[in-house]
């Protein structure tokens, strides 16, 4: 392996500790065809950064993004911040050569998303979104039988994404819930992986007709003194305005007729972290549950009569017969959440060094953006929106 890879990561958090850990493990378990060095591990505050660089395996640790975006030293750039940072922070690493890894959503707007586009493109770079739930072994193997026409033509895909960490009121503003730093709630953070794994699996989104909510329209604003990050924070006394969505759900039509269902929430109680879809088509259907994600359920229409049912996939066969699973362990022993970004990673680094970016890329982000500007829109108007 000629070419090491030095890697600069902006953001430490949940998202910067899902990713440390890929980069850590992609060389150890993917045959790649570069090394890969954790080079510097970026973020403001400085004492938590380097508590994070330690127990997360960087070199070095930095508070100024511009200096690790521009350092000599940095051939990949891996954006994890908040999402009202990804565009400016984007579009320099491109401008100065690197490529760029950028968590989900792209950015806040489809404006933003173009500037990323545009400038990944102009500086020739390698760019991909980070939508790791398409490098769940079980969904791409949907999306290979999808491809040998295993559903033949699709009518239907249904998909819920729930969760249920902010039920409670007291729960604080924290800035996954602030419009000026997270660009919409549900919408832009969880329904964009359903919409993400539709274009994925079905294809491009035509029109769509949203729906959102607020449940709860105030919270306490965070504790100025307490720690704290998009998903959990001390509560301070003061109330402050919820400025996004709790929960968005939308119909559509997809451009190739198929009909479209997604419901994103942050209010169903019990629901961790629960991705649910469904895709019915001419020839099978085809059903996968996060909660149980290692497995994938099909129901073949071309079977003798006596013998249909919904089959259950242990998604867990080596030897090149369901994807990436190979490169872990023998059949049955089951993976987990970690492991989607350590596949999204290992294919990030050789597109890389093949120079060609790899789906999802930006404009996957931006297109994503539209559809997801379109519910909004949608749920504003009450009218149907082209995406
Ligand atoms: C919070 O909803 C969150 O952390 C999302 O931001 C991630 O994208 C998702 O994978 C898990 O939940």
């Amino acid at each position: 392996m000629s070419r090491t890879l030095r890697v600069g990561m902006i953001g430490y958090r949940f998202m910067g500790k899902a990713h440390s850990n890929a980069w850590r493990q992609a060389p150890h378990f993917f045959p790649l065809k570069a090394g890969v060095e954790m080079h510097t591990l970026c973020g403001r505050d400085a004492a938590g950064v380097e508590a994070a660089r330690v127990q997360l395996g960087w070199k070095n640790a930095s508070t100024d993004w511009k200096a690790v975006v521009n350092s000599p030293e940095i051939d990949i750039v891996d954006i994890n911040t908040p999402n009202d940072s990804h565009a400016e922070i984007a579009v320099a690493a491109a401008n100065a050569g690197k490529h760029v890894l950028c968590e989900k959503p792209l950015a806040l707007t489809v404006a933003q998303c173009q500037e990323m586009v545009d400038a990944v493109k102009k500086a020739k770079v390698v760019s991909m979104v980070c939508h790791n739930y398409r490098r769940i072994p079980a969904i791409a193997q949907a999306k290979k039988m999808i491809e040998e026409g295993a559903l033949g033509n699709i009518f239907h895909y249904h998909a819920r994404y729930a969760q249920d960490w902010i039920v409670d009121p007291e729960f604080p503003l924290v800035w996954r819930l602030q419009k000026g730093v997270s660009g919409s709630g549900a919408n832009g953070d969880i329904n964009a992986h359903i919409v993400d794994l539709g274009r994925y699996l079905v294809g491009e989104f035509k029109e769509v007709c949203g729906l959102m909510n607020t449940f709860i329209k105030e919270r306490p604003l965070v504790d100025q003194g307490g720690k704290g990050d998009g998903l959990g924070a001390k509560a301070g006394k003061k109330l402050g305005k919820v400025t996004v969505d709790d929960a968005a759900l939308f119909i559509g039509r997809f451009k190739n007729g198929a009909l479209a269902n997604l419901e994103a929430t942050r209010f169903a109680l019990g629901r961790k972290n629960h991705i649910a879809l469904e895709i019915n088509g001419s020839k099978g259907s085809l059903q996968f549950d996060f909660e149980d994600m290692n497995r994938l359920k099909f129901f073949d229409n071309t079977q003798p009569a006596d013998r249909q049912g919904f089959n259950d996939i242990l998604v867990t066969q080596p030897g090149g017969v369901h994807p990436f699973v190979g490169q872990w362990w023998p059949p049955g022993h089951i993976l987990g959440y970690e492991h989607t970004f350590v596949h999204t990673i290992a294919d990030f680094i050789n597109s890389v060094v093949d120079g060609k970016s790899i789906q999802p890329t930006f404009e996957d982000g931006m297109k994503n953006q539209r559809v997801l500007e379109a519910v909004e829109e949608s749920a504003k108007t009450g009218q149907w929106v082209k995406v």
